[in-house]
């Protein structure tokens, strides 16, 4: 049997995608959380010191796309790749999409919003002794906001990332009436991809009443 090891935060979207495929194909894994003062040892794991990193038979894969990819080579029962050409090119932009922009809005909704930073913290601190959430809050909100600012969203104003945000959710919804899946007929990375980003968006943030109010999306959502 493969012996499959993800180490992980439970509320990276990231982690979250990589837990998704190992589900849709049916592997069974472990986790290894780094809550906490844990995540210091990230930078062991991974050079760039990001999680997710996946153990597989011996083999160490980092980042959600090149573990996908592993993944899908090594099981291709139950593919989360298309067959076509055409619709493989619509998984990748969608999937990059999820990854790199859309991936900002919920550092935003999560850096920029005490109730929701807060609840953050409490999540990434489960399990931990209670005198690392002070050490976390005040090393980690800085470095997310510092981040924000570098990519650009972070220098721009609430109500202009959440009309941003709203208007992303109704394309998304239009792209979603009368169809099960974002490409093609069957259910794919870029499924997985933007809904991992949006069920951490739900998970923390009052953003998630605009992803309740898209009828398709949420129906979508349920399903991926
Ligand atoms: N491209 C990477 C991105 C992973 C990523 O950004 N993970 C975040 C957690 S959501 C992380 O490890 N952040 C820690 C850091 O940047 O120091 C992937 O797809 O796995």
């Amino acid at each position: 049997m493969t012996d499959i090891v993800l180490h992980q935060w439970e509320v990276s979207p990231f982690c979250g995608k990589v837990r998704r495929i190992l589900d849709h194909k049916g592997l069974p894994y472990q986790v290894r959380n780094y809550n906490g003062l844990l995540a210091l040892q990230v930078g062991k794991l991974s050079p760039a010191g990001k999680l997710p990193v996946l153990d597989i038979d011996g083999e160490r894969i980092q980042d959600s796309r090149r573990i996908a990819a592993a993944l899908e080579q090594r099981f291709p029962e139950r593919p989360l790749v298309p067959a076509s050409a055409a619709e493989r090119a619509q998984m990748e932009i969608l999937q990059d999409w999820a990854d790199e922009s859309l991936y900002w809005y919920e550092v935003y909704f999560r850096a920029q919003y005490d109730a929701a930073w807060e609840q953050l913290v409490g999540l990434l601190c489960e399990g931990r002794p209670f005198w690392e959430k002070p050490v976390l809050n005040t090393v980690a909100r800085p470095q997310f906001r510092r981040s924000l600012k570098a990519q650009g969203i972070g220098r721009m104003d609430k109500a202009v990332v959440e009309a941003r945000f709203s208007l992303l959710l109704q394309s998304l919804d239009t792209q979603l009436a009368g169809r099960q899946w974002l490409v093609g007929e069957q259910k794919t990375l870029a499924d997985i991809a933007v809904a991992s980003q949006l069920h951490e968006i739900l998970r923390t943030s009052h953003l998630g009443a605009v992803i309740a109010g898209a009828t398709q999306v949420s129906r979508w959502l349920q399903t991926v």
